[in-house]
């Protein structure tokens, strides 16, 4: 009888132990789709909704608004640490890779929202993540499931977004490096690298490929870019002339496709991070394989990698906290 109890009671504790862990999708960083889902179960729906109406009308802050992810997530891990105001300027948000980073104002309308609903929530480092992948299905792409209960960090500082963000003139070892430095493969790589398909880029990002590249003079170009494409780009982005805009996929820039690859496969990324995927095998076989088309399995590979990028860093559980207004500590 006795030995029958010992038995039973080791068969609850196996259940009550095993079992959560099958039920819930928890993952090692504390991580869970639909982490809102008892807290505040309109809060995905609200979020896409802002999006919805935004690119109906700026169609534009796609871009920046799916780069937001990125920096977040590189600098100090995703926290919402590149939404932090400095009174002095000495923010992740004030350094140069930021300059050209805007729609905070849209976060801030998303966070309003939400706040309105269900107030002290919903942090603002998930906000950023739901919004990536909002704009991704609001321009075309598929959707994915976002996992969510990340918290907001405390601390953002300007030089932490100087070390830690890739300059558009990487090569693919120091890609690689950074990349892993954030657990990142390099199929992550070659993947998130697909996002320059909406957006884009001031021509300072990449004249340095067009004009006295390595210092040979100014007829001297980048020999890894096609040369009718430095032909073209170099009427837009002059010597000396403005700093304009140009679209990092021309044509289909607003749309969320698998281009991309088509493009670099032809020697026409934009910067020298784009044409570093073809030096080395791995990357370079998913451009080939993605060059004619292929959609389907990139948008399904984007999704994963997103989930993989979203989880560099995160404060869960009671670490840090959750923002009352995204730009300020409470
Ligand atoms: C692999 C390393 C990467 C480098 C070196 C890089 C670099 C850049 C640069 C220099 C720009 C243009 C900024 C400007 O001049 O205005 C840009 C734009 C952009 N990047 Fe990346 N990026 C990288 C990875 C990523 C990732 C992982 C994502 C997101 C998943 C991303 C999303 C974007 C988007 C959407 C834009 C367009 C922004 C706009 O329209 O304003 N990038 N990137
Ligand atoms: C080209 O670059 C070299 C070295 O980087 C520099 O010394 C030279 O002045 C540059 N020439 C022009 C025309 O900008
Ligand atoms: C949007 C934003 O805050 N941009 C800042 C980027 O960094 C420069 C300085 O490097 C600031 O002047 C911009 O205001």
């Amino acid at each position: 009888m006795a030995s029958s109890n010992r038995m039973l009671l080791k068969q609850l504790l196996y259940l009550a132990l095993v079992m959560p862990m099958i039920f819930s999708s928890v993952n090692g960083n504390g991580l869970k789709v639909g982490f809102y889902q008892k807290s505040c179960p309109q809060a995905e729906a609200i979020a896409m909704n802002v999006i919805k109406e935004t690119l109906a009308v700026a169609p534009s802050l796609s871009g920046p608004l799916l780069r937001m992810f990125f920096h977040d997530c590189f600098v100090r891990g995703c926290d919402g640490s590149v939404l932090l105001d400095s009174p002095t300027k000495q923010a992740e948000k004030d350094a140069i890779p930021n300059q050209t980073l805007r729609g905070y104002e849209i976060i801030d309308r998303v966070k309003t929202a939400l706040e309105l609903h269900c107030p002290g929530v919903v942090s603002c480092a998930d906000i950023i993540a739901l919004v990536s992948r909002d704009v991704v299905v609001q321009t075309g792409g598929a959707s994915w499931e976002v996992e969510t209960g990340r918290r907001d960090g405390r601390v953002s500082l300007l030089n932490d977004a100087l070390n830690n963000l890739p300059p558009p003139t990487f090569n693919i070892n120091s890609l690689r490096k950074l990349f892993q430095q954030k657990g990142l493969s390099m199929k992550d790589l070659v993947v998130l690298s697909g996002a320059h398909t909406i957006g884009i880029s001031e021509c300072s990002s990449f004249t340095n490929r067009l004009y006295n590249f390595s210092g040979k003079g100014d007829n001297s170009f980048d020999p890894t870019m096609d040369p009718y494409y430095v032909a073209a780009l170099r009427k837009k982005c002059t010597k000396n002339g403005p700093n304009i805009f140009v679209e990092m996929d021309p044509g289909s820039s607003k749309k969320f496709d698998v281009h991309y690859y088509e493009l670099v496969s032809k020697n026409r990324g934009l910067f020298q991070s784009d044409a570093a995927l073809l030096d080395n095998a791995e990357t370079k076989s998913y451009v080939e394989a993605h060059k004619s088309g292929n959609q389907g399995s990139f948008f399904k590979d984007f999704g994963v990698s997103m989930v993989h990028m979203g989880r560099i860093g995160v404060l869960t559980g009671t670490s840090g906290e959750v923002r009352r207004v995204c730009s300020k500590n409470n």
